[in-house]
């Protein structure tokens, strides 16, 4: 062959090998990210600083774990910070001393029967049986819970709060933070987790996390995910319940369900995901949530016509539905004076202006631009079932007091997403389940980030309960889970 021609051929054939090795050689897979520009080891690392992230930590350091918390947002507490009816829990001492009779069981009754029945039913015992001794624990721990209160679906009062009635969250964040320094535990503020970290055998052993300086990897022989719920993460409500789309929420800005596509991601089983709660009484436009607590001590609802339209008590989603049949699809939250004395975080509503004020029922259905006749006739039928203990129009079993005693008020009110019920799948040790119904090693959840303890519908107190309870268990069970 011409040694021209040898010659062309051989450059083309350098120039495949160039270009097509690399291509078929067994290359090393591409890096997700750049690595960590710092690793840290510690034992277990608890994902988010609400209130099952906070039990989680404090209960893993009292079990003798090095903790970490990492908080994405610039301050502890999430959700519960907003907390503020009270914490459900049946048979406590503080419930006796007011002479209120009642049980974990009849409490596991109403839980089942809020959720229709739709909650994991070992996952409720425990709720049920463990809320006395979690609000034992607070009370240990400095809260004040000696003020119980009634909410919706429930057959006692048995919400636990500040004496003065004053906001619950507040009060059990303040505690739990303070043990947790006690503690030795550290929490990372403005530590954002973004993916978790399984090894060959499919174990848990940490979280990439970003801070604003570079990314941080913790690796942990325990990870508790205790990020909270997705009811601000308006895209994931309605891709899961579309009929949500337009409805203002009342959580923190931080509740965006990113432990839920974390523990996805590395097998987790979810559950209930389309069964997502409105708070029946929140204030339009603005997303402020009036608690149940103002109902639960005696406030009625009234429509434009000025009439009631539903038992004030029954469950969030009874009373949403109610509400958002009646003319523009909002009502008004009416009460009286002595409602306003007997609950402190009424006091908050006054200071925003939420509240319109009159000296009479007449006034305030002026204020209003209601019937006054009208108005004044359904507050004196109220108060005669007061009076006679049964309320023949729509069946509320309690009624503490009638309202008599001016100035009156009204808040006007609509539903907002207020709670996503279901989330990653737990066993009643909080470790978390793959599809197969199996634990995954290393990873356990507390708190609004998992799904079956609330069914379709959570009771109004029974999120606290919840998140004391499963996010003491949590911080147990990944220190017993360490190898
Ligand atoms: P949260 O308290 O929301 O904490 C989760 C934390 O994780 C947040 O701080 C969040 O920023 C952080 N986080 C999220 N993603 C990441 C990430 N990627 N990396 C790091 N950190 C992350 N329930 C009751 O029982 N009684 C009540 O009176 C009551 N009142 C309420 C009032 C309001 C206005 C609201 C919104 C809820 C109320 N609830 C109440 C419900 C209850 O407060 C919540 O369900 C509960 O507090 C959730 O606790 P949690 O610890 O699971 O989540
Ligand atoms: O459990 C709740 O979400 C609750 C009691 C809220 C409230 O109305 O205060």
């Amino acid at each position: 062959m011409d040694r021209r021609i040898m010659a062309v051929l051989g450059v083309i054939l350098a120039i495949g090998l160039v270009v097509l090795i690399p291509r078929f050689a067994k290359r090393p897979p591409e890096p997700r990210e750049a690595p960590a520009q710092e690793v840290v080891e510690t034992d277990v690392v608890v994902i988010g600083a609400g209130g099952a992230g906070l039990a989680a930590a404090v209960s893993a350091a009292e079990g003798g774990a090095e903790v970490i918390v990492l908080e994405k947002m610039p301050a502890v507490g999430g959700n519960t910070l907003r907390a503020t009816g009270g914490m459900n829990a049946a048979g406590t001492p503080f419930q006796e001393a007011l002479g209120i009779s009642d049980s974990p069981e009849i409490h596991y009754e109403d839980t089942m029967t809020g959720g229709r029945n739709r909650n994991n039913p070992d996952l409720v015992r425990v709720l049920t049986q463990q809320a006395p001794a979690a609000v034992s624990w607070l009370t240990e721990l400095g809260a004040d819970m000696s003020g119980v209160g009634r909410l919706g679906g429930a057959t006692n009062p048995r919400a636990h709060r500040p004496a003065s009635g004053e906001a619950v969250g507040p009060e059990i964040v303040k505690v739990l933070q303070a043990a947790a320094n006690e503690a030795g535990v550290q929490i990372l503020l403005e530590t954002k987790a973004k993916r978790l970290l399984v090894n060959d055998d499919g174990r848990v052993y940490g979280v990439i996390a970003e801070k604003e300086d570079g990314d941080i990897q913790i690796n942990a022989r325990a990870v508790v995910l205790a990020t909270g719920g997705f009811g601000a993460n308006q895209e994931m409500v309605t891709e899961f319940v579309p009929e949500l789309e337009g409805f203002a929420t009342t959580n923190h800005p931080g509740a965006t369900g990113d432990g839920i596509t974390m523990a996805r991601e590395v097998g987790a089983k979810l559950i209930d995901m389309d069964q997502i709660q409105t708070h029946p009484t929140v204030v339009p436009e603005r997303g402020i949530m009036i608690t149940e607590a103002v109902r639960g001590n005696g406030a009625i609802l009234v429509n434009r016509a000025g009439e009631r339209f539903v038992n004030e008590l029954e469950t969030r989603d009874v009373v949403s539905a109610a509400v958002l049949e009646q003319e523009g699809g909002s009502a008004f939250l009416l009460f009286d004076q002595q409602v306003r004395e007997s609950l402190a975080a009424i006091e908050k509503y006054v200071s925003m202006g939420l509240v319109t004020e009159a000296d009479s029922l007449e006034g305030l259905a002026d204020d209003l631009k209601i019937p006054a006749d009208a108005l004044t006739e359904t507050v004196e039928r109220y108060n005669s079932f007061v009076e006679a203990g049964k309320d023949e129009d729509f069946g509320r079993e309690d009624l503490p007091v009638a309202l008599t005693q001016a100035p009156f008020y009204a808040i006007e009110i609509t539903p907002a997403v207020h709670h996503t019920m279901g989330g990653v799948a737990i066993d009643t040790e909080a470790r978390v389940l793959n599809e197969d119904g199996k634990p995954i090693p290393g990873l356990y959840a507390a708190g609004e980030v998992t799904g079956g303890v609330h069914g379709a519908n959570r009771l109004g107190g029974n999120a606290l309960a919840d998140i004391i309870v499963f996010g003491r268990i949590a911080g147990k069970s990944a220190v017993e889970g360490i190898e």
